[in-house]
């Protein structure tokens, strides 16, 4: 690798975006316990390495799913000397073919490729871009309507509420304590009317034991992994002892996706996939499958080997090819713990059990980013951190980087703590709520990169240098991003902070707040007071936004003698419409700002109304 490469990708890796020297293993592993920036390898490990140098961007993708380490060594720089030391990766796979795809060219291009190799990101439906609310231990329906009120009561936006597995009959998949949840479809539906979607965990253990309607079924169509000499492999989920549905058998995918019916018929509108490493709580060993269990690996046969890192991948094949069967008319809501290369084709992912503490704030960032530049546009952290309790200062500026993530939601475990924002008294809840309505603003325009995700492969959330891979300063910057073309985020991550340093990729930026104007390539430091974290524009932007009278473009003044513009891809609702692409172009004109919508046929005046902005 050339001296001025930098490392990206592999997967979700708490170290990143920028993968330092290290050997980094690729075998999906659940930490058991709250992870920080030290832990590796995490659920989400890909063989897909993006490489950024003055050369050129690659991503290389090493096709096989066994077990194996990628070594990186960053190279030096001789500083003009001429003794440049290069940079060094090393890749030793446990088994399979050594086949390697390797795509170069911008990074928007390279992504782009990426999406065209292993498929076009799902989309996520509307809703699914809104405020979601979650913990492990709601307790009970009068819970969840408690928090829910709360939410209301406050006029704070709120789209979805996730149940854990607390709300499963004795932790047994796919079904409910109707003790504590006597009528889970009465208040789906009562939640739906108030615009709330209810979202299921779905774990892969299956409870064994005759009598569980999931197991028997399941042992009618022989469908849990079996070992060498042909018994089921038992290991030990939530509810004990365990099988475990074999998803790399297409025979088992169409059984287990059949399931799902239960699930709607409990009123659920999403589903979260935990635990799909898969987890065993082992005693010895590895707490999951035995590498010699044997699976169908789409009838071909092998072992766990080969099989461990596409399990989670197949089981949300499995969730989503079964959802589009039982609710055909609906674009399906899936995000799954666990994947592998290819995983966008069915939904999305999430930070897993980040712990609480700033480190665990700064890694739910490097998560996104990478697994974003892997293909995968949709995932975000559990605001506050999974276990413990935030302080105040740690929730709200875990809060305020969330809010501008493709799946925004708080969620804990068990014994952690409250998250809900008015937990951590009033000036939380103030800026918690301009976060919430800043979200609710902008979700035009996360619709909008949704669906060019899913046409384009560009993940929403961007590292600083995604359009100026040049720059290598950027390639550096770890600690903000960009959202779709427009937006530059500058969130906090460190306590303390009522300013902080952003390095501005070329070009004029404005932030947003005060609409004051730099011009980059620049270092600068802004304020970012509790109430909110630095957002810029960049000049031209033409951003889709929910304004008070309805939707409308927000037009940031491109700077004099140059014109700007954007994409904005309308909200067809929940189905499978793939509604038309509309471009927009701003010119300005001295004081004035110029938008037309260009089509083939020509130019046209927009289609919303346009407020224009930065022009002091
Ligand atoms: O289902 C319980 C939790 C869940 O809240 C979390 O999001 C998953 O990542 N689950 C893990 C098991 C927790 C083990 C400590």
């Amino acid at each position: 690798m050339a001296a001025d490469a930098r490392f990206f990708g592999l997967g979700g890796r708490a170290s990143g975006p920028r993968l330092r020297d290290g050997t980094y293993r690729l075998w999906n592993t659940d930490p058991g316990g709250a992870f920080g920036p030290g832990d590796d390898p995490l659920y989400v490990t890909m063989p897909v390495q993006l490489v950024v140098a003055d050369a050129g961007t690659h991503l290389v993708f090493h096709d096989t799913t066994w077990d194996g380490t990628v070594l990186l060594r960053e190279g030096e720089e001789g500083a003009g000397s001429g003794h440049d030391r290069p940079g060094h990766c090393e890749l030793r796979m446990d088994g399979g073919p050594l086949r390697c795809w390797v795509m170069v060219g911008a990074p928007s291009r390279v992504l782009h490729t990426w999406a065209a190799l292993t498929g076009a990101p799902a989309l996520p439906p509307s809703w699914a871009l809104g405020h979601h609310h979650a913990r492990w231990g709601f307790g009970s329906e009068q819970e969840v309507r408690r928090i829910v009120a709360g939410y209301q009561e406050r006029d704070l936006p709120l789209d979805a509420v996730h149940l854990d597995i607390d709300h499963y009959d004795d932790h047994q998949v796919f079904t409910v304590d109707r003790e504590r949840f006597p009528k889970l479809p009465v208040l789906a539906e009562e939640l739906r009317r108030d615009g709330v979607r209810l979202v299921s965990i779905v774990d892969p253990a299956v409870k064994a034991a005759a009598g569980n309607a999931v197991y028997d079924g399941g042992a009618a169509v022989d469908a849990f992994v079996r070992d060498a000499s042909g018994r089921p492999v038992r290991g030990v989920g939530w509810a004990g002892e365990a099988v475990y549905p074999d998803f790399t058998d297409p025979r088992v995918r169409a059984w287990w996706g059949g399931l799902y019916e239960e699930r709607l018929a409990e009123g659920f509108a999403g589903f979260w996939h935990g635990m799909n490493e898969p987890v065993s709580f082992n005693a010895f060993g590895e707490p999951t499958l035995p590498r010699s269990a044997r699976h169908a690996l789409e009838g071909r046969g092998g072992d766990h080997r080969e099989a461990h890192n596409v399990y989670g991948l197949c089981m949300a094949k499995a969730g989503y090819e079964g959802l589009r069967e039982l609710a055909p008319e609906e674009r399906p809501f899936l995000f799954s713990r666990s994947g592998w290369a290819g995983m966008q084709r069915y939904g999305g992912t999430w930070s897993g059990d980040v712990a609480t503490g700033w480190p665990g704030l700064r890694a739910s960032l490097s998560l996104v980013l990478g697994l974003g530049l892997c293909g995968v546009p949709y995932s975000g952290p559990d605001i506050g951190g999974f276990d413990g309790s935030p302080s105040p200062e740690l929730y709200l500026r875990w809060f305020q980087l969330g809010a501008y993530l493709p799946l925004f939601r708080t969620h804990a475990g068990l014994r952690a703590g409250r998250r809900e924002p008015w937990e951590f008294g009033p000036e939380v809840l103030e800026h918690a709520r301009a976060a919430l309505l800043e979200r609710r603003r902008l979700l035009p325009y996360f619709v909008t990169l949704a669906h060019l995700a899913r046409r384009t492969g560009a993940p929403y959330v961007r590292p600083a240098w995604w359009g100026a891979p040049e720059d290598r300063a950027l390639r550096d910057c770890e600690d903000a991003f960009l959202l779709g073309d427009g937006l530059l985020v500058a969130p906090v991550l460190e306590p303390g902070a009522d300013r902080r340093t952003v390095r501005l990729p070329r070009g004029r930026w404005y932030d947003t707040a005060t609409e004051r104007a730099y011009e980059g390539p620049a270092q600068v430091v802004v304020a970012a007071s509790p109430a909110r974290i630095p957002v810029f524009a960049r000049a031209g932007a033409v951003l889709p936004v929910r304004g008070a009278e309805g939707p409308e473009l927000e037009v940031w003044a491109p700077a004099p003698g140059r014109t700007g513009g954007g994409l904005v891809v309308p909200d067809a609702g929940d189905g499978l419409a793939e509604p038309e692409l509309e471009r927009y172009v701003a010119r300005r004109q001295g004081r004035t700002v110029v938008v037309t919508r260009e089509t083939e046929d020509g130019s046209s005046p927009p289609a919303w109304p346009v407020r224009v902005r930065g022009l002091g």
